[in-house]
């Protein structure tokens, strides 16, 4: 292209010349060459451009092939900038807080109220599009808790995103309708239900692993897999999201490391001595890409089968295998317990906002038999 313009500019000097000469017909004839010549090159240039990038297109889709190595995927690139906004500057000196962990020591964020600006996390999310699905169970007496869950994610959860509200169940007949604004709807996934309600819990991870690699990358970018015990009531929003993300569990954020209640038994795959440990996660929420929730899912239900084939099953059933997860596969983000909190807890300090929090069940009437002893170590 340069070349081209260097061209032109010799021509229109020679141009130039033959003018002053008087010289009219050289002069048509010249200035003939001169639009020919860079309405050549210019379409010459603009269809190389062109073809590049769809060969590099193709070789996304493809087999990664050696030949054309004077072609690269960064020719696909696109700005995707946010635009002028006005916020406060950050302060190097002055965290907007300092009475809690916003930091794990491998600089995943642990999302507190008052830690980020949603203007920004939206701008920047609404330009990727992204869709987000989250997955809850209802499986026998638990699609009572459908409704109100649904109904108070409309009015707090992913405002303004497009959202997929994957509910699985063995009981389509007792889900109601919903009318949802575009963008949003409702998927019912009809899957088995299991006779022991630890089992009803733990397969969870089975169907979210077998869902993703069948729909779910097709549909959603990441997802958010929640116990369906619980109602919204403040704002869950893009801050959440990120490749992998777990939640500190409500009874446990200030605990000691011996005292989570981690699988300690050695001879299940969900073990953890008690010097290792960062966070006690809680089952009942956690998310990230399809990519890395299928990775997640897929992890914990084999590690539970290998434990069934030896007669064990973790002391907190799938928990127990997501924290094993955790440990060696840290999360990206951390979520803190505003985003998963239980009411029977009293609330502290530094809790600003109770984003999620679990319903009330009466545990004889909703869950038929839970052992009295079987309870997670904290009174709910
Ligand atoms: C039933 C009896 C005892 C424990 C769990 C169940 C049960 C759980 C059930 O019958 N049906 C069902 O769909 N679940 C799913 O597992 C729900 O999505 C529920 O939110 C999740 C975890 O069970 P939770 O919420 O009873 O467990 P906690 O620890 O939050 O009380
Ligand atoms: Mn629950």
């Amino acid at each position: 292209m340069t070349l081209c313009f260097i061209f032109s500019e010799q021509a229109s000097t020679m141009f130039l010349e033959q003018f002053n000469k008087g010289n009219g017909k050289k002069c048509f004839f010249s200035s003939l060459f001169i639009t020919v010549v860079f309405t050549i090159s210019f379409y010459w240039y603009e269809n190389k451009t062109i073809r590049w990038r769809f060969e590099g297109l193709l070789r996304c889709s493809q087999e990664p092939s050696n030949v054309n190595d004077d072609v690269s995927p960064l020719d696909l690139l696109t700005d995707l900038a946010i635009g002028r906004m006005l916020y406060d500057k950050p302060q190097t000196f002055k965290p907007p807080r300092s009475d809690i962990l916003m930091i794990t020591p491998w600089l995943a964020p642990i999302i507190w109220n008052g830690s980020y600006n949603s203007d920004i996390l939206n701008a920047q999310f609404h330009q990727r599009n992204v869709r987000i699905g989250i997955t809850v169970f209802a499986i026998k007496k638990y699609t009572a808790f459908v409704k109100t869950f649904i109904k108070t994610a409309e009015q707090f959860f992913m405002v303004g995103y497009k959202v997929n509200y994957y509910v699985f169940t063995d009981r389509a007949n007792d889900i109601s309708n919903f009318t949802l604004p575009e963008g949003r709807q409702l998927v019912i996934l009809k899957v088995p239900s299991y006779k022991r309600w630890q089992e009803v819990s733990m397969r969870r991870m089975e169907m979210i692993r077998d869902h993703a690699y069948q729909r779910f990358y097709k549909e959603v970018d990441y997802l958010v897999c929640v116990d369906v015990d619980m109602r919204f009531s403040d704002s869950v929003g893009v801050e959440i999201l990120s490749d992998v993300f777990g939640t500190l569990h409500p009874g446990f954020y200030n605990a000691q490391r011996d005292h989570f209640t981690y699988e300690r038994r050695q001879q299940s795959t969900a073990y953890i001595p008690t010097d290792e440990g960062d966070f006690y996660y809680a089952g009942g929420y956690f998310g990230g890409t399809v990519e890395e929730v299928y990775k997640l899912t897929n992890f914990c239900h084999n590690a539970m089968m290998t434990d069934q084939n030896n007669s064990l099953e973790a002391i907190w059933h799938d928990e127990s295998y997501l924290n094993k997860y955790f440990l060696y596969h840290k999360p990206t983000k951390i979520l803190s317990p505003e985003y998963l909190w239980d009411n029977g807890f009293d609330v502290p300090q530094f809790l600003q906002r109770r984003r999620f929090v679990a319903v009330p069940k009466n545990h004889n009437a909703i869950r038929n038999k839970r052992a009295l002893q079987e309870n997670h170590g904290y009174q709910k």
